[in-house]
C-alpha cells in the first residue's frame, strides 16, 4: 500500500472549486434517466452522453475533480476511438470506478438493505487500476420508515464498507465511503440527524477495526435534510448549521474530505445547501460535492439524444459545474444563477 500516493490522489479528489461526478448509474438506472428524455438507453446513446460531458473543457479542467464511473463506462472509448478514461486525464481529472454491484434485500430484516460486491473484489481492483481508476466507491443504502433502520442492517452494511475500503488501499485505489441514508420519506430533520449520527458512528468504528488508513479515504455522505414528503421543509442555513454540527462530532479530521451526494434534491437547492455549509466557518476537511442528479439533469435534458443539442447541453454542465465550484468556498450566491439564466 502506498499511503503517499493515497493521501494524494483523496486530497486531489476534495480540492477547493473542484468536486466529483457520479456518473456511475447503472444500466437499469442510466435507462430510467434516458426514458424521461426520450432516449433509448443503448452501448453508443450512454456513451455519446458521457462523452458529451467529458468533453466539456472548462467543466472538467476547472470544476471536475474526478469522474465516477460504471464498469461499462470504463472500457469504452469516444467516438473519434481515445479511451474514455484518457478523455478525463487529458482535462487533468481523476478517473474513479464504482465497485459495489447493487444493493439485495437484507434477509431476516423486512425492508431494509445490503449492499453487495465483495467476492472477487481484490482481482477487479487491479483490473481497474490498470484500466486508469485511482478512486473507487461503494454505496450503502440506508432508509428510515416506521421500525428502521435496525443497528444489524447498519451495522452489516457498515461492515461491508470497511473491508471494500481495506482491499482498495492495498490495490493503491482511493476508496469513497458513501453510506447514504435517503430522504425519501416523511421524516423530520431531527430524525435524519439521529439516523445520521447512528450511522456515522458505526462505520467509523467499522473503519478504525479493519485499520483504514483514514488519510486516503473520502466520506460521501448525504446533508441533513427532512425527507421529501415532511410537511417542514428546512433552509440551507438550518441543512447547514445541523450537518456540520454532526460531522464535527462524528467526521474524524484525518479524513481529508467530505463529498456530499445531492440524493434526490433538486440542482439549485443541492448547490445552495452545499454553499451554505461552506460559509459555517473554518471546518477540518475540505467539503464538496459528489452530485449525481444535481449535476446531470440539466445537462440530460438539454442533450436529449441530438447530436445538434451537444452544445447547449455541455454549457448546461458547464453551468452547474461551475455554480457547485463556487459553493465549495461559500461564494456562490442566486443570483449568479439568474445572471446565467438571462444570458
Ligand atoms: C449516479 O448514481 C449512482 C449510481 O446509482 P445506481 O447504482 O443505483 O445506478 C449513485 O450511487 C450516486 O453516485 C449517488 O447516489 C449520488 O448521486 P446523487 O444523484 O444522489 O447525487
Amino acid at each position: 500500500m502506498n499511503k503517499d500516493q493515497l493521501a494524494k490522489i483523496a486530497q486531489a479528489m476534495v480540492a477547493k472549486n473542484r468536486g466529483l461526478l457520479a456518473a456511475d448509474e447503472s444500466s437499469g438506472t442510466i435507462k430510467r434517466r434516458f426514458d424521461t428524455i426520450g432516449v433509448e438507453s443503448t452501448a453508443d446513446s450512454r456513451r455519446d452522453y458521457r462523452e458529451m460531458m467529458f468533453r466539456t473543457a472548462d467543466a472538467m479542467k476547472n470544476n471536475i475533480s474526478g469522474v465516477i464511473l460504471y464498469d461499462e463506462t470504463i472500457r469504452q472509448n469516444a467516438k473519434d476511438g481515445t479511451p474514455l478514461v484518457k478523455l478525463i486525464e487529458q482535462a487533468g481529472s481523476i478517473p474513479g470506478i464504482k465497485v459495489d454491484t447493487g444493493i439485495k434485500p437484507l434477509p431476516n430484516y423486512p425492508g431494509e438493505v445490503y449492499t453487495e460486491g465483495l467476492d472477487g473484489l481484490a482481482a477487479r481492483l487491479d483490473e481497474y487500476y490498470k484500466l486508469g481508476a485511482r478512486f473507487a466507491k461503494w454505496r450503502a443504502v440506508i432508509d428510515i420508515a416506521d421500525g428502521i433502520p435496525t443497528y444489524a442492517c447498519i451495522r452489516a452494511n457498515a461492515h461491508a464498507l470497511a473491508r471494500y475500503a481495506v482491499l482498495c488501499q492495498h490495490a493503491n485505489i482511493v476508496p469513497i465511503i458513501e453510506p447514504e441514508v435517503l430522504m425519501d420519506g416523511g421524516h423530520d430533520l431531527e430524525r435524519c440527524y439521529d439516523v445520521t449520527e447512528q450511522v456515522l458512528k458505526i462505520v467509523y468504528a467499522e473503519l478504525y477495526e479493519a485499520r483504514v488508513f483514514l488519510e486516503g479515504t473520502v466520506l460521501k455522505p448525504n446533508m441533513i435534510v427532512p425527507g421529501k414528503k415532511c410537511s417542514k421543509q428546512s433552509s440551507p442555513e438550518q441543512v447547514a448549521m445541523q450537518t456540520i454540527r454532526l460531522f464535527k462530532q462524528t467526521v474524524p479530521v484525518a479524513v481529508p474530505g467530505i463529498a456530499f451526494l445531492s440524493g434526490g434534491q433538486d440542482d439549485v437547492e443541492a448547490t445552495a445547501n452545499l454553499d451554505a455549509i461552506n460559509r459555517m466557518g473554518a471546518l477540518p476537511w475540505n467539503v464538496t460535492f459528489s452530485y449525481g442528479r444535481a449535476l446531470q439533469a440539466a445537462p440530460q435534458k438539454a442533450w436529449s439524444g441530438k447530436t445538434e443539442n451537444v452544445s447547449d447541453a455541455q454549457a448546461a454542465f458547464s453551468h452547474r459545474a461551475r455554480m457547485n465550484g463556487l459553493a465549495t468556498t461559500g461564494a456562490w450566491t442566486a443570483e449568479q444563477e439568474k445572471v446565467a439564466k438571462a444570458a
